[in-house]
């Protein structure tokens, strides 16, 4: 089945122009200029932006976190993902500390296979180092897992710098890259200790434990050690300006550093945590935490100039029930925000709409890099010939509003309720098939697998 689209403007990472697509069965045969239809059906899309399908390269469905399970599976979370214009995520493959990669990998599979209603992969967390999980990790590329998760912080999953910086060697060996959480552990749970001895129990204090400088100083301590192991790294969600001032001065000295940030760190601010009811708090505890306003504006700016290179949304969703868990001891609160649903259209909004970046940023940052970091860019991220026909029309004449009723996601509740937006996603196609029509979920649970190769960039 071909299906042309007509008269659209489309959205690249170095360029806007009008121009048609060709689709043949799930991938595109041609972009140009009035190609005839040759038989395929037509479809009008004057007026309307046609980015490359979205990539969410951080997510966490089913994950057991805090004594619970995420609120979101694969099948409401990637659901939720497609209907925001979201057609490939990559989730966070997570196994126990003493379980095996490959473990995790099968494990990982059965909570996506046949559930998954956009295209999904897996990275694969590394929370433990030693000679068994080291051998594993042929089998992991050969798998299409070529990206690693590593925390500096939670107990559960922390690895010291020696294992790291094991790890990130022998990552090097097959052109691997880690995505590495920046805090220091060490200093947060001092603070914590003081906020407890001094009764101060409630979500208010969740920020003030995790202070910029625990962001900073963490990150500056993996450059370094990246730095000795001679290995590009991923900063995943950045969160703070001075963060970014460690980034720059890795970068000034040589060394290859990617960055990613999350909508929340764009547009939400740490003054919620003071909020007086205990659920409206809580709801937005997350880590790294919201943090200031001269924060998003400096991110804005790092997303503007090139210094950003993917956005993600770490999303990891909690009711508002087990939000409550942290009743009286703001650390049980279960970390993590829903939001795979509104990235594209609160980058579309905030972003491009209001100035703040080009769409060509936008494609960048949501399509074309993680394609790229993640080795999947020719497949995935692009509008050309033998790409999947993964599209995303943009109305960006029409307005909403971000609802919780409009949510697909579990959580009940979305932490960026009332924002209106400039602009609607009003159609989404996944390799060739209209999955999303004008808010309408139409294709569900037809996501496929994607093995993914070394990084592209
Ligand atoms: N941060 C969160 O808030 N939740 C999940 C994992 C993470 O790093
Ligand atoms: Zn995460």
């Amino acid at each position: 089945m071909k299906h042309l689209f007509k008269g659209g403007t489309l959205v690249t990472g170095s360029g806007t122009f009008r121009a048609d697509i060709l689709t043949d069965g799930e991938t595109i045969a041609a972009v140009g200029q009035d190609l005839p239809p040759h038989g395929a059906a037509v479809t009008d899309v004057t007026g309307k932006l046609l980015f490359p399908g979205f990539i969410d390269a951080h997510t966490h469905f089913d994950l057991d976190v805090c004594n619970t399970t995420t609120a979101d599976d694969f099948a409401s979370g990637t659901k939720s993902a497609l209907r925001g214009g979201t057609t490939t995520v990559i989730d966070f493959a997570c196994p126990n500390k003493g379980e095996s990669l490959s473990y995790g990998l099968k494990l990982w599979h059965e909570k996506a296979d046949g559930k998954s209603s956009c295209d999904y992969g897996f990275h694969m967390t590394i929370d433990d180092w030693n000679e068994s999980i080291e051998a594993e990790l042929p089998a992991m590329f050969d798998a299409g897992i070529s990206s690693f998760k590593m925390y500096m912080t939670y107990p559960a999953m922390m690895i010291g710098d020696k294992d790291m910086y094991y790890a990130l060697r022998a990552l090097r060996q097959y052109g691997g890259i880690a995505g590495v959480h920046c805090e220091n552990a060490g200093v947060i749970d001092a603070l914590i200790e003081q906020h407890k001895r001094d009764g101060l129990t409630g979500p208010g204090s969740h920020p003030r434990c995790r202070p910029n400088a625990l962001e900073a100083e963490a990150v500056a301590h993996l450059l370094r050690i990246a730095q000795v192991a001679d290995v590009p790294v991923i900063i995943v969600h950045l969160s703070t300006a001075e963060a970014l001032h460690e980034v720059r001065a890795a970068r000034a000295r040589g060394q290859q550093v990617y960055i990613e940030t999350c909508p929340h760190y764009l547009l939400l601010d740490d003054s919620v945590y003071d909020l007086p009811e205990y659920s409206a708090a809580a709801r937005y505890v997350c880590a790294p935490p919201l943090r200031k306003k001269a924060d998003q504006q400096a991110l804005w700016q790092a997303l503007a100039d090139g210094t950003i290179q993917t956005v993600s949304t770490d999303h990891c969703s909690f009711t508002l029930q087990q939000k409550d868990a942290g009743r009286g001891d703001f650390t049980k609160i279960p970390g993590g925000l829903p939001g795979v649903q509104t990235r594209g259209i609160l980058l579309y909004s905030a972003g491009v709409a209001e100035g703040r970046i080009t769409p060509e940023t936008m494609c960048r940052v949501l399509s074309e890099n993680p394609a790229k970091l993640y080795g999947m860019f020719g497949r995935k991220g692009v509008l050309a010939p033998g790409a999947d026909a993964d599209i995303v029309v943009i109305d960006p004449a029409a307005e909403g509003v971000i609802t919780a009723a409009d949510q697909i996601s579990s959580a009940g509740y979305t932490p960026f309720e009332g924002i209106k937006t400039h602009g609607r996603i009003t159609q989404v196609y996944l390799r060739g098939q209209l999955a999303v029509d004008n808010g309408e979920v139409l294709a569900e649970r037809t996501g496929t697998y994607i093995p993914r190769g070394v990084r592209q960039m």
